[in-house]
């Protein structure tokens, strides 16, 4: 019943995308269809640099056999009719759609490490016309941002050994100066008694 009315609204056109639950003047993909994701397909939505980015999409939201353009860009408001800014994963990923209309599985991993930190979103181009516009999805389109990369922490101190041996002659310096005055200031007490001897 539902699937026939879905077959019925996309055999009227592009501007009947939408599911029956949307209003049909909204013609992208509702925002949350589409994610960025783990190697496993859990959404994720901040990396670390030495990470890879993989997307998720779900089941119905795009027609099955066909192939869709994945962009990774800078975090932006996105309106219908925006052009598709450049990509910064180091080219276009185009998927094929499964008979469900997602992709996969696996989910496909469109941004491999190593990544560069930023705030980014997915533009997913259904139709393939480098322009956010009907049947396209967006990760995320007006206010998020579809995933964070941050630099890799630097790795912890290491403890022990030949490590810390810089942090012993710093322990020790102040006792060596001492050592040092304490023998200036004997020599110099000796010198005052042997001339007044
Ligand atoms: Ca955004
Ligand atoms: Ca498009």
């Amino acid at each position: 019943m539902i699937l026939n009315m879905v077959l019925v609204l996309a055999a009227m056109g592009s501007g009947a995308w939408a599911a029956p639950n949307q209003s049909p003047l909204r013609q992208t993909l509702p925002q949350g269809d589409v994610v960025a994701t783990d190697e496993n397909g859990v959404e994720k939505n901040l990396f670390l640099a030495n990470e890879s980015v993989a997307v998720n999409v779900k089941n119905g939201s795009f027609t099955p056999g066909s192939q869709v353009d994945i962009y990774i860009v800078l975090d932006a408001a996105w309106n219908e009719g925006d052009a598709i800014t450049a990509d910064v994963s180091g080219g276009v990923d185009t998927v094929t759609v499964n008979a469900n209309g997602a992709f996969g599985p696996p989910p496909p991993v469109v941004w491999p490490a190593p990544l560069t930190p930023g705030r980014y979103d997915i533009v997913f181009d259904a139709n393939r016309n480098v322009v956010f516009d009907a049947g396209d999805g967006v990760d995320d389109a007006v206010l998020g941002t579809g995933f964070v990369v941050e630099a890799v922490p630097p790795p912890p101190v290491p403890v022990g050994g030949i490590a810390i041996l810089p942090n012993r002659f710093e322990l020790l310096a102040p006792w060596i100066g001492l050592a040092a005055l304490m023998g200036v200031v004997v020599a110099a007490v000796v010198v005052r008694l042997r001339r007044q001897g």
